[in-house]
C-alpha cells in the first residue's frame, strides 16, 4: 500500500491507500529525523511567541494534549487524551479534501489533519494544511468543550450550506473565526485562529501592527466580508467570548440568512462599514506597500 512508503508523506496518488472518506494511515513510524525537527524547530519559534498573545483556551489545549516539542505527535497517543477531554479525535488526510468529506468528519467530531509536514525551506507560507498547522493551529482548541461545539455545528452547518448552495458566505466564518480570529479579554487581545499561532510572522502582526483592521464580530458582516489567502489578513474580527460565538451561531436559522445575504453585494477586504464596531482602525499601510509575509521580511 502506498502511503507506507512514501517518504515525504504527500500522498499523490489516491487509489492507493486513501479510504472513501479520504482518510489514511498517519504513518507515523515513517517520519524521518528531519521532519521530527522541523515540527520541533516550528514548535520552539511558537511557544516562545505564543504565552500573552494566545488565548488561555488554546495555551490550556496545549498543555493538556502534552504537545511539546518532542516531533512529530503519533495520532494515537494525541487521540487518547484529546477524545477523553471533548469527544473529539484526529484523522489523518493527504492535504486537502472535498469540502462535503471535510464537512463530514467535523459534523461528527473528527478533525481531518493532513499527516505530512512542510519542507525546512517553507517553514513560514505554504498552500496546504500540514500537520504542523493542523495539529498544533487547530486541535489546542478542540479540548475547549465551548469551541469543540462551535466546530461540530460548523460541520453541520456546512453540510447545510452545501446542499443551499451558500458555502461562500460560511466559509468566511470559517475564515474569520476558526483560522484568523481574535478574541477580547480583561487582559487585551488575544488570537484563538490557527492561521494566526501557527505563525510565527502572524502572531505578532495580528496583535500589533497598525496596519489592519479590528472589527467587532458581527455574524452577517463577516460572512459578507471577503478574504486573501496569500498574505496577511486586513482585517480580523473580534469575539467578545467562545460562548458567543457558538450562541450566536448555533442561535441562527441560516437559512434565511442566505436568502438575505444572497442580494447582498460582497464587502471589500479593508472596508468599513457604518455599522462596524472599530476596535483599531488600520493604515493599511502593509497592504498597500505590496505586502512582504512571503518574502519572509520582518514583520512591521
Ligand atoms: N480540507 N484538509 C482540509 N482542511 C481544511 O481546512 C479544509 C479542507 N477542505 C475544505 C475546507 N477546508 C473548506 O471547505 C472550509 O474551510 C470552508
Ligand atoms: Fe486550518
Amino acid at each position: 500500500m502506498g502511503v507506507l512508503e512514501r517518504t515525504d508523506h504527500r500522498q499523490t496518488d489516491f487509489s492507493k491507500g486513501a479510504n472513501a472518506d479520504w482518510t489514511i494511515p498517519q504513518g507515523f513510524e515513517c517520519y524521518s529525523e528531519a521532519e521530527h525537527r522541523t515540527w520541533t524547530m516550528l514548535y520552539e519559534r511558537q511557544a516562545d511567541i505564543l504565552p500573552g498573545r494566545a488565548c488561555d483556551a488554546f495555551l490550556h489545549g496545549l498543555d493538556a494534549l502534552d504537545l511539546h516539542g518532542h516531533g512529530i505527535p503519533d495520532f494515537r497517543q494525541l487521540n487518547e487524551k484529546l477524545l477523553a477531554l471533548t469527544g473529539w479525535r484526529i484523522v489523518a488526510v493527504p492535504g486537502l479534501v472535498p469540502d462535503a468529506v471535510f464537512f463530514e468528519h467535523l459534523a461528527n467530531r473528527r478533525f481531518p489533519a493532513g499527516n505530512f509536514i512542510r519542507g525546512a525551506n517553507e517553514l513560514d507560507y505554504l498552500e496546504e494544511p500540514d500537520v504542523f498547522h493542523d495539529v498544533f493551529g487547530h486541535v489546542p482548541m478542540l479540548t475547549d468543550p465551548v469551541f469543540a461545539d462551535y466546530m461540530q455545528a460548523y460541520g453541520k452547518g456546512g453540510l447545510r450550506a452545501l446542499s443551499l448552495g451558500s458555502l461562500a458566505n460560511l466559509a468566511r466564518l470559517y475564515w474569520y473565526t476558526v483560522e484568523f480570529g481574535l478574541l477580547e479579554t480583561s487582559q487585551g487581545l488575544r488570537i484563538y485562529g490557527a492561521g494566526i499561532v501557527s505563525s510565527r510572522t502572524e502572531s505578532i502582526f495580528a496583535l500589533t501592527s497598525d496596519s489592519p483592521n479590528r472589527l467587532g464580530f458581527d455574524l452577517e458582516r463577516v460572512m459578507r466580508t471577503l478574504y486573501r489567502i496569500d498574505d496577511f489578513q486586513q482585517v480580523y474580527f473580534v469575539i467578545p467570548s467562545l460562548q458567543y460565538l457558538l450562541d450566536v451561531t448555533t442561535g441562527t436559522d441560516f437559512g434565511p440568512l442566505y436568502a438575505k445575504l444572497s442580494r447582498m453585494p460582497g464587502i471589500p477586504i479593508a472596508a468599513i462599514e457604518p455599522s462596524d464596531r472599530i476596535v483599531t482602525r488600520g493604515t493599511q499601510d502593509y497592504a498597500r506597500s505590496g505586502g512582504r509575509m512571503r518574502q519572509g521580511a520582518a514583520v512591521p
